[in-house]
């Protein structure tokens, strides 16, 4: 494990030094565990989370029954566009763009993804890539916020509805953040994040199918605002949980992150996870997935019209030498168990 590590790191280094800092330093994680085994902590509930949670699936209930039965085609439409645009704002935006620097964007794509990212209603991208890079740098330990050996549920939504570790807010505060902080377009999002999301997630999703295709105000909310929100929340969440437990392990045998076809095409693109936790500034994310790898189309066509430009990639001889030294030849370009 710890030289496989080592070995990443290097590569980062070599590949995409501003995304160093997600390179995983084996001597650090050995000391935090054991640090952390001397951290008093006691898990504490947050009620008014769990509470939120609920109603949100009582509403989403309610939402997939008239989607199947009382909704008009247009919204059942409408709301799928949303759930692949929103998604659009967590994967190309918070996720390979901001977290990772795995390609850069002009400042209109930058304000667009912003837009997109409001519908997803994820927490500030700040917030989010703040979270994303404890993830990838100190991965399955107390500083994960979504720590696997806690079990799938946490990993999945448990760790939205308890305090944090100690240690995520002790290690997070030691990562260099500045690179967002200085970003006009993420500053003003999260300046005003609240009226952002409450319209982009409820408000406009509700008005937009009663005014152009009189949709009843109740469909509308419940489909496209709250079904919607609660489906895009279970795809992202996916890929913390499932896609840390359920398939092969082609580049890293080490890591706990695998690769997943059903999260694929849930999360448009993502569920390529051993991949990219093992090649994080590769803007594909996955090496076999294009099929279903919207967002890289998305990515791509951008690219075409000038939007975005210097997409990093590793080099193929790269990946193959991993595979070779660290994970398997036969599983790769599988994806499923
Ligand atoms: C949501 C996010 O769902 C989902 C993210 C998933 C990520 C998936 C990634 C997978 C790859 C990409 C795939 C994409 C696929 C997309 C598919 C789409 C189709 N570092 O938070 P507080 C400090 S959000 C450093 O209150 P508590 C810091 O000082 C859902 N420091 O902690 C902070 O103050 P400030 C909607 C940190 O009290 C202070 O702690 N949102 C860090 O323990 C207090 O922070 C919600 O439900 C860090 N990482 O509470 C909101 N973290 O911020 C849920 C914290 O001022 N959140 N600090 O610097 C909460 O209510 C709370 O955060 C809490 C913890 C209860 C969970
Ligand atoms: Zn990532
Ligand atoms: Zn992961």
């Amino acid at each position: 494990t710890v030289k496989t590590r080592s070995n990443i790191a290097k590569k980062i280094e070599k590949d995409a030094p501003e995304a160093q800092y997600l390179a995983v330093n084996p001597d650090e994680i050995t000391k935090l565990q054991e640090e952390s085994k001397k951290i008093p902590y006691k898990r504490e509930i947050v009620w008014r989370n769990v509470a939120l949670f609920v109603a949100l699936h009582f509403g989403a209930a309610i939402g997939l029954y008239q989607l199947i039965f009382e909704a008009k085609w247009q919204t059942v439409i409408f709301t799928f566009l949303l759930y692949v645009f929103g998604g659009f704002g967590i994967t190309a935006g918070a996720h390979r763009l901001w977290s990772h620097k795995s390609y850069k964007a002009t400042t209109p794509m930058r304000i667009f993804l912003m837009l997109l990212n409001n519908i997803a209603l994820q927490n500030d991208v700040i917030e989010w890539a703040r979270d994303h890079r404890c993830h990838h740098k100190w991965t399955d330990t107390d500083a994960d916020p979504h720590n696997t050996t806690r079990g799938f549920f946490f990993a999945h939504m448990g760790w939205l509805l308890v305090r944090k570790h100690p240690q995520v807010k002790e290690q997070g505060a030691k990562l260099d953040m500045s690179d967002l902080l200085s970003d006009p377009v993420l500053v003003f999002q999260r300046k005003h994040y609240f009226p952002l999301v409450i319209l982009s997630c409820f408000v406009l999703p509700t008005i937009i199918p009663v005014y152009f295709w009189g949709e009843t105000a109740f469909i509308a909310f419940y489909t496209a605002a709250t079904f919607r929100y609660c489906f895009t929340l279970h795809a992202t969440w996916c890929i913390n949980s499932a896609a840390h437990y359920f398939g092969y392990k082609p580049y890293d045998h080490s890591v706990s992150p695998v690769e997943n076809v059903f999260t694929t095409i849930a999360a448009v693109g993502e569920g390529g996870h051993n991949f990219h936790h093992t090649f994080p500034q590769d803007y594909r994310t996955s090496e076999y997935s294009l099929k279903y790898n919207w967002t890289r189309v998305l990515i791509d066509v951008a690219a075409t019209l000038g939007l975005v430009y210097d997409r990093k990639t590793v080099a193929d001889e790269i990946i193959d030498r991993q595979v070779n030294n660290h994970g398997c030849e036969i599983q790769r370009g599988k994806s499923m168990m």
